[in-house]
């Protein structure tokens, strides 16, 4: 018998423990997960594969979530966590596997070996969309309940025993849910975390004073490694997607105007900052397909919840995309999340959900770290004192194999 027909057969018993209190009926409710982004999808995953009945709630339509390119670098921790739990069959056949970053400084490259210090620890290079379609895909084979182009979310109660959500479906009705608990899952800009009431967690913000022109170009990559370049007119960055699209990533002035960035402009910017001297590498140009600026910024809410209401991935956290954490985060919250509610239901204990903020933000605040730490290291200061500290990093770590380990254990994504 299925835990949920458990619950159902034992309405009514209730449970106390410390820090939180409700009936085992709750438990006959499902979780409602807001997004199916990678955080609402690998939730809604691992709540059906401990058989948690979950609904899943989503704004854009099937085709949305499935071609929204975004992420392309999966940690070696996630592919393995997806491996754990059946969910990587294809990215572990079809993912490219990486093991090098290249520093361009002033036109020199220099490799750093990541996977060598790292006991072979590797990236996969499976843009974020293919994640979404694997995810996606599994969890309706299992027969999974998803209500695509849903408006008008909203949530009620999250302090009460029974919170609940209600929503426009996609032919116009109204409709209201009432659960166990509320997965926020909606990412930076989505109904949950701005839900909770002003002033009932705490909110970190960080204003990098960095922009990037962020370009997805029809390109295959000229490259078999990320390249990150520091140049005198700014960083300039190549990424890896797939054999016939790449990203690429300029430093331009914090609220920069997409339109000063016609395609021509952005070719002749990428070729100068990327060049190499004393050496015949080129770099491949291709239509480009997206085109926009992001301000570098981050973002934590602390705790992750209120009341029934727990915020996952980027409604939690946003990150800068350097170093390449935010979907990787996302995944590592969604297991957490899941093994809690798993954990409560089959158990009984709510051990997990009191702990599930504090677990959750050890790891984002160390990725924060990183991104920020990685941000100073390749980008042009306007004060040029800070630049000179970025170069004595970044030649400190070339020069030294402590320094390299160190990066790469957290690049990689080694723990
Ligand atoms: P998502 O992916 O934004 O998914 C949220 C989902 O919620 C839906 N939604 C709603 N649904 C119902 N009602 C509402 N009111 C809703 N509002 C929104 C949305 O339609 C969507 O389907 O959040 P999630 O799941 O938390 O995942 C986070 C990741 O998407 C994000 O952290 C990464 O993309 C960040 N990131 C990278 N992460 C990496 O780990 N490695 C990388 O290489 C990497 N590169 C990047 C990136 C982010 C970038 N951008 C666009 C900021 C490169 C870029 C350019």
């Amino acid at each position: 018998m299925s835990i949920f027909a458990q619950a159902v057969q034992r309405q009514g018993y209730t449970v106390r423990e410390a820090h939180l209190e409700w009936t085992i009926q709750s438990t006959a409710r499902p979780v409602v997960v807001i997004g199916a982004g990678p955080a609402g999808l690998m939730t809604a995953n691992l709540l059906q594969r401990a058989d948690v009945p979950c609904v899943v709630l989503e704004r854009g339509t099937r085709e949305y979530i499935e071609t929204r390119p975004r992420a392309g670098m999966l940690e070696d921790r996630s592919a393995r966590m997806l491996e754990r739990h059946g969910l990587a069959d294809r990215l572990l056949t079809e993912s490219d596997t990486h093991t090098a970053c290249e520093f361009r400084i002033d036109g020199k490259a220099h490799e750093l070996n990541y996977s060598e210090l790292s006991d072979g620890r590797t990236h996969f290079v499976y843009p974020q969309q293919e994640v979404v379609t694997d995810l996606l895909g599994q969890y309706l084979a299992g027969g999974g309940d998803i209500r695509f182009e849903v408006s008008d979310v909203e949530l009620h109660d999250h302090l009460d025993e029974i919170p609940s959500v209600s929503w426009t479906s996609s032919g116009g009705t109204r409709e209201q849910l009432d659960c166990s608990f509320i997965a926020g899952c909606d990412g930076f800009h989505g109904v949950s975390r701005k839900s909770i009431p002003a002033g009932a967690v705490k909110e970190f913000t960080h204003q990098h004073g960095i922009g990037w022109l962020s370009i997805l170009a029809e390109a295959p990559p000229s490259t078999e490694k990320v390249i990150y370049a520091l140049h005198a007119d700014g960083f300039a960055g190549h990424m890896l997607r797939s054999s016939t699209v790449s990203r690429f990533y300029l430093q331009v002035p914090v609220g920069e105007n997409v339109d000063n960035w016609p395609d021509e402009k952005v070719w002749t910017e990428l070729h100068k900052r990327l060049a190499l001297r004393d050496s015949d590498w080129t770099l491949t140009e291709g239509k480009i397909i997206e085109k926009r600026v992001l301000d570098m910024r981050s973002h934590v809410v602390e705790p992750m919840r209120y009341g029934r209401l727990y915020l996952l991935g980027d409604a939690a956290h946003i990150i800068t995309p350097m170093g390449g954490k935010g979907m990787n985060l996302a995944l590592n919250d969604a297991e957490v999340f899941a093994d809690a509610i798993a954990s409560y239901y089959n158990h009984k204990s709510t051990a997990g959900l009191d702990d599930y903020s504090a677990v959750c933000l050890r790891r984002v605040w160390r990725a924060q770290e990183f991104s920020q730490w990685m941000v100073d290291l390749v980008h042009r200061n306007e004060q040029p004192f800070l630049s000179r500290l970025g170069h004595a990093r970044l030649q400190h770590l070339i020069q030294s194999r402590e320094a390299a380990a160190s990066f790469a254990q957290m690049y990689v994504g080694a723990n």
